[in-house]
């Protein structure tokens, strides 16, 4: 095997004709909705980009000042000679202060949808680590039961990181059924390193996500110019607006693209009528506070061992498999 180049790429990807008949079906229900993902695509990836580094939007500073303060403690508990399976991997940017912590890692399975960002994330980690084994596997990695057995079950201890509080994203049933999946994916002595954001004052919470710049509602109403690219829409992106707001009964925030007026709109040849002040459900970002997160992966079948909370404002979770 060559050194420092990807071991393999493995494309699990669903051949998607998926965003049409989503979009279609979520604009026709009673209350609309239409799934989270369907917010990243190239134009939204980077706006996400930009919301990382807003001045209200804490998420991304503090999980990743506490993977930097606490690496080495959390690559102890990983233990030596590792396969580090990232869900949901991206450009592959917070794995490396596992990387470097870690005691001679044996694989890295970056897991993405998202075909040629992980080609070249995958690449680039193979590159710098040259005795790493690295595996790319382009799949949906909501589905963890469903990922291929062979390439995700190698010999060795395997730990799951699931960082960025995309676990937030899900319901808590949602969120269960998934730590679930990975905890078979990752076979009895498995572990894993979760990021989840923590309950917090409210005012902190609402201003991380209706920033000064307006950059979040750039992301939010992207999905209508998605929409009017890709599906043949004809949303005026000017008669909606982005609506954040923290449910503290269900311990979440709420996005929605509200509609300014009566209207109606077309997409793909069909006919969707909103009426002024209507919402399209966009995102959930549930909010834990550390008792809550590790009794919900109790309920998944981990053992919670360790958590790290730095300033306080967000939660790296170390799981073991139970
Ligand atoms: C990527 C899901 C963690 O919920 O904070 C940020 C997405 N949406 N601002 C979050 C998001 C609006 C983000 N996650």
């Amino acid at each position: 095997m060559p050194r420092g180049t990807l071991k393999a790429y493995l494309d699990y990807a669903p051949r998607e004709e998926g965003f049409r008949a989503v979009a279609l079906a979520g604009l026709a229900r009673a209350r609309k909705a239409i799934p989270c993902r369907f917010l990243y695509d190239q134009a939204g990836s980077e706006l996400f980009e930009q919301i990382c580094e807003l001045p209200e939007y804490y998420v991304t500073r503090a999980e990743t000042a506490i993977l930097t303060a606490h690496a080495g403690e959390i690559a102890a508990r990983i233990g030596s000679q590792a396969r580090l399976i990232e869900f949901g991997s991206g450009a592959s940017h917070k794995v490396r202060l596992l990387l470097n912590a870690l005691d001679r890692p044996r694989s890295y399975v970056p897991i993405d949808i998202s075909g040629e960002t992980l080609h070249q994330a995958a690449s680039s980690i193979a590159s710098d680590f040259p005795a790493l084994e690295v595996i790319a596997v382009c799949a949906d990695y909501m589905n963890p039961g469903r990922l291929p057995a062979l390439a995700l079950r190698p010999g060795g201890r395997r730990v799951g990181f699931f960082p960025g509080s995309t676990i937030g994203n899900l319901t808590p049933d949602e969120a269960v059924e998934f730590l679930r999946g990975c905890r078979a994916l990752l076979g009895q002595a498995g572990g894993m390193i979760v990021g989840a954001d923590l309950k917090k004052d409210e005012g902190l919470l609402n201003a991380a996500y209706n920033d000064a710049a307006g950059v979040t509602a750039r992301f939010t109403l992207n999905l209508l110019e998605r929409m009017n690219r890709e599906l043949d829409a004809d949303f005026d992106r000017t008669r909606f607006a982005h609506e954040a707001f923290y449910n503290a009964d269900a311990g979440r925030m709420e996005i929605y693209i509200s509609s300014l007026m009566n209207q109606i709109v077309t997409v793909s040849g069909r006919r969707f009528m909103f009426a002024n002040g209507e919402r399209l459900h966009v995102e959930y970002s549930y909010k834990f506070s550390v008792e809550e997160f590790q009794a919900l992966a109790r309920r998944a079948g981990f053992r919670p061992v360790q958590c790290w909370t730095g300033s306080g404002l967000f939660g790296v979770y170390y799981l073991a498999v139970a």
